[in-house]
């Protein structure tokens, strides 16, 4: 008997043991082009203890970078003031401002190319210069040549910079991403990267270090494969099935997919049909009686939004090297992108199953379903954790 017990408690101690070494402690850093109401994207990395958040890059995009980092420094600026661990651990995130522009295409050449190359619905900086929107707070797009402008207002602007926010203001998100994969490649190790907007701050890193791509797995909103027929289907599915991250930075796009990182996921497709319900965006945004007004100002991202019903693409990609175990079917393919500009295949994704592939293409994994509920289980208690912390 007593043998049995030994061999059991044994047994039980190694099973513990295991899962304690199970606990996924994630590297990570999310590099995104922020807008109006792109703060829930933010929300599963900041409130889950097991993520080290190196840091939050911007990037040019749906506007320029300038502005881009100006949203991302008042959303980091409102998720840091509870008086909790999640809150204090947001407060210590770095906000890291990244490229104005994108390697080649500008606002200029996307309107020049629209003959041969079509138009995107949504043309994120690249839609022309609106002085009138912009006095009024709208993102800045067009007039590439002052795009350091930045329109922010009211509850939208950030205050002045302190702590983590002021010490990483002049820090450059490529230089930061080559010396986070030198430390991470020194003890054998890598970070992931959830980039959720266009790839031009890796592929400036790239250029500067060779080696880059190997401390890294990247996980890419981006790599569409089936918007030829979906974007025809309605108005609606020309809006949510462009590869917009893909489009604003093609030459970008084709220099990362092609470099070796340690590991490629692209979330694409299948991110553009899953969109919360009604009652998933006041579960999220629902507020205490006591709330601060920073909480109030983050439901409002959820509750109010400029558009609404747009698909969960960036929440997704930032859920997903977290939480892995959402993706219910993958594929892996070879995947490229065409970044030859003056045709109607400029800046779009194409893939290969392995041994028909031409060479020189990395394998990527491409997700085609998650567990749907789990991730908005997710998302709202994630959400509830800086909008109605406990
Ligand atoms: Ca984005």
């Amino acid at each position: 008997m007593r043998a049995v017990s030994v061999a059991l408690l044994t047994s039980l101690a190694a099973l513990l043991s295991t899962q304690v070494v199970e606990v996924r402690c994630l590297d990570m850093v999310i590099d995104n082009d922020f807008s109006s109401n792109s703060v829930t994207p933010l929300f599963p990395a900041l409130a889950n203890a097991n993520v080290s958040l190196l840091a939050v890059t911007s990037v040019t995009g749906n506007t320029w970078n300038a502005q881009s980092v100006g949203h991302l420094r008042r959303y980091l600026q409102a998720v840091g003031t509870a008086n909790n661990s999640d809150s204090q651990r947001a407060a210590q995130v770095k906000a890291v401002s990244g490229a104005n522009r994108a390697l080649v295409r500008t606002p200029d050449s996307y309107e020049a190319d629209a003959a041969l190359t079509g138009r995107l619905r949504f043309a994120g900086a690249y839609r022309p210069f609106n002085a009138t929107a912009e006095a009024e707070g709208a993102d800045p797009s067009g007039d590439l040549q002052n795009n350091a402008r930045v329109t922010l207002q009211g509850q939208e602007r950030p205050g002045p910079l302190s702590g983590a926010l002021q010490e990483s203001a002049n820090l450059y998100a490529p230089n930061f991403l080559v010396e986070k994969s030198r430390e991470a490649r020194a003890k054998n190790a890598t970070f992931s990267i959830a980039a959720i907007g266009p790839l031009t701050n890796l592929a400036l890193a790239q250029a500067q270090d060779p080696e880059f791509p190997k401390g890294v797995e990247l996980w890419y909103q981006g790599g569409y494969l089936g918007t030829g027929l979906e974007a025809v289907l309605s108005v609606i599915n020309s809006d949510y099935y462009v590869d917009l991250n893909t489009a604003i930075d093609p030459e970008a796009a084709k220099a990362v997919l092609r470099a070796p990182y340690a590991r490629i996921v692209c979330v694409a497709d299948f991110t553009s049909k899953i969109i919360a319900s009604n009652d998933t965006l006041s579960r999220a945004a629902a507020l205490s009686d006591s709330a601060s007004d920073d909480q109030r100002y983050l439901a409002r991202q959820i509750s109010d939004p400029v558009e609404v019903g747009l698909p969960a693409w960036d929440d997704i990609g930032v859920a997903l090297p977290i939480y892995p175990e959402l993706i219910t079917k993958s594929i892996k393919v070879r995947l490229d992108v065409d970044a030859r500009a003056g045709g109607p295949a400029y800046g779009k994704a194409f893939a290969w199953l392995d041994d028909l592939a031409p060479s020189g293409l990395q394998e990527v994994e491409f997700p085609l379903s998650i567990n749907e509920t789990r991730f908005f289980e997710i998302y709202v208690s994630a959400a509830q954790a800086f909008i109605n912390p406990k």
